[in-house]
């Protein structure tokens, strides 16, 4: 895999932050003169940034009847989400209990250390093979096809002690960014509780134990990430994050209301049509795996706008680390449509391993992992299994 020791920093004029950044690219190429010109690094190939023109029709789930405990409610959004996640994979959910006022103080408190100068959010600079920090295109690790946004990532484990997220911020930005640590402990406790709440949906859905996944997810190993998407003069040639599906279990995303995000179903891409009050999920491939192939691991993207600034706040929720992940008994069952076993065995530090090492995710990350890791273990039984690894869509 290609990469860069260089950077490159999508920043703003110094008169009107935020409001109409350009880049400066710093990468092997030469510097960026002309900010009308996007540099060739950040071209995506046309399939991949072929227009969507439709919305997509995804069910938007109301939870309020499930944290009341009402049996037709609870069987209604299951029943919701089975159809979402057999198709695409994708649905939002609202009244899912999250103060907006978190949601906002999240928002306020990223986006002024998006607009910090470029010296203060390199202290907090990602490093080779580490999941947190802040990363300008992911520039560190890749030199094509670059994203166009910069991101704030760091890690959230539901075992870990009560102020690691505060400790994050202090120890890589200083004691100024106390206070987005506070927020963002807050915010990720949130997720975590309400990624607990949806697992619960699932099993249900699935007809699988009520309680099965809240419990293997009880001490879960998250990732929570910020993007800030500058406005780009050529959308129409780049791309915020590149088309692929989450390597996670499940995603819960809050997006700001400018749109951008976008899902892959019967055959083209979808547009998202944002709310202001709900709370975007979908199932990733450590999810798809755990469903034995029934859930679909969501195929989506995000476009940049030509002159308005995005951002978005997307928590992956993850197993422990050392948890195996494999489908429970019920689900497998092989018939012609979902054969006995779909995937190997695997742990979440092993798929990540393979994620930050080998492998820039994508739509195939499941499948490529899938087979590279039958490749290393000859003896796993589920090898006979000739439909192995095959993504569903
Ligand atoms: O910003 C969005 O809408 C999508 C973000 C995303 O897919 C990601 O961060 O992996």
């Amino acid at each position: 895999m290609a990469d860069t020791s260089s950077h490159s920093v999508l920043s703003s004029p110094r008169d009107n932050a935020l409001q109409t950044p350009y880049l400066h690219c710093s990468l092997s190429s030469p510097r960026l003169e002309n900010p009308q010109k996007v540099p060739t690094q950040f071209l995506w190939p046309a399939e991949d940034v072929e227009c969507a023109l439709d919305e997509l029709n995804e069910p938007l789930i109301d939870l309020q009847g499930f944290f009341l405990g009402d049996h037709e409610s609870i069987l209604c959004a299951a029943k919701e989400i089975k159809k979402a996640c057999l198709s695409h994979g994708f649905f939002q959910v609202v009244n899912h209990g999250i103060d907006p006022r978190l949601i906002q103080g999240a928002y306020d408190n990223i986006g002024a250390f998006f607009r910090s100068p470029l010296e203060t959010k390199l202290r907090a600079t990602k490093k080779r093979g580490s999941l947190s920090g802040y990363s300008s295109a992911h520039s560190e690790r890749f030199s094509s096809k670059l994203p166009w946004k910069e991101t704030l990532s760091f890690g959230f484990a539901a075992s870990s002690p009560d102020e690691e997220v505060i400790e994050y911020f202090k120890s890589a930005l200083g004691p100024d960014f106390g206070q987005t640590g506070k927020v963002y402990q807050k915010y990720c406790e949130a997720m975590k509780d309400l990624a607990l709440g949806i697992m619960e949906l699932l099993a249900i859905s699935l007809g699988v134990e009520r309680l099965h996944y809240r419990e293997f997810f009880e001490d879960s190993c998250s990732i929570m990430r910020c993007n800030y998407y500058p406005p780009c003069k050529e959308p129409s040639h780049v791309l915020g994050t590149g088309p692929h599906r989450d390597p996670n279990s499940l995603t819960i995303l809050h997006e700001d209301q400018v749109g951008g995000l976008e899902v892959f179903t019967n055959g083209k891409w979808h547009k998202v049509r944002p709310h202001p009050d709900a709370l975007v999920i979908n199932i990733g491939d450590t999810f798809m795996a755990l469903s034995n192939g029934r859930y679909r691991s969501c195929l989506h993207r995000a476009v940049v706008n030509e002159y308005k600034e995005r951002m978005s706040l997307a928590f992956f929720f993850s197993p422990a680390v050392d948890k195996v992940v494999r489908p429970v008994q019920d689900l497998l069952h092989g018939d012609s449509v979902f054969p006995a076993r779909k995937y190997p065995d695997f742990t979440w530090s092993v798929f990540l391993r393979f994620i930050r090492e080998s492998y820039r995710a994508d739509g195939d990350t499941l499948l490529h992992f899938s087979r590279w890791l039958l490749s290393q273990s000859p003896v796993m039984p589920s090898l006979q299994d000739p439909e192995m690894g095959r993504d569903p869509s």
